[in-house]
């Protein structure tokens, strides 16, 4: 039997409407390369169903010093909880990009504990993190365009079947 294809799914988090914008914009780029997606907001989001996507491309900006953005605090204190064992996320393919600013000492905080709380619980990575800097004279898209190549291409390799 055939498997039946996967939806691609595009969760965000921000708190001034960056990563949302490039969450939208990946989600075209998926479009048009004949993929389907589901983008939502982390709290629009049930992190129990983790264990069943296929795959999850996570977009998050980290705020305060260091902090999450508001509309991720649920999803990341689940995530946090000790009885989660090492295997729960065993074949969830998952990428993660992150919005943050070199000039804070916390460069991309959030980004990279969701990476490796992710890797933690047993999910597979697709492609290595990126991370957006508002310092760079193009901004975050600077990292966004060759980080979503490398998706794309990644996700072709292994011949994930999100069609
Ligand atoms: N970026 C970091 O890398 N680390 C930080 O600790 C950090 N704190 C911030 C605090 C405030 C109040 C603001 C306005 C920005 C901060 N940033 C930090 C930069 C944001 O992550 C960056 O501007 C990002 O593009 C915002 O994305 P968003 O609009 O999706 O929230």
């Amino acid at each position: 039997m055939e498997e039946r294809p996967k939806k691609l799914l595009i969760l965000y988090a921000t708190q001034t409407g960056n990563a949302l914008d490039a969450a939208e914009r990946m989600g075209r780029e998926a479009e048009r390369r004949g993929c389907s997606v589901h983008l939502l907001s982390l709290d629009q989001y049930d992190a129990s169903c983790l264990p069943q996507e296929g795959a999850v491309i996570f977009v998050v900006s980290t705020t305060g010093q260091g902090d999450t953005p508001d509309s991720m605090k649920g999803f990341w204190k689940y995530l946090l909880q000790r009885n989660l064992s090492r295997q729960w996320l065993e074949g969830l393919n998952y990428a993660v990009f992150g919005l943050g600013d070199s000039g804070y000492q916390k460069f991309n905080f959030v980004v990279k504990k969701l990476d490796r709380r992710l890797l933690d619980l047993g999910a597979t990575p697709i492609v290595e993190r990126g991370l957006g800097d508002d310092q760079h004279p193009s901004g975050y898209e600077a990292a966004l365009d060759p980080w979503m190549l490398s998706l794309w291409n990644m996700l072709n390799t292994i011949n994930y079947k999100y069609f």
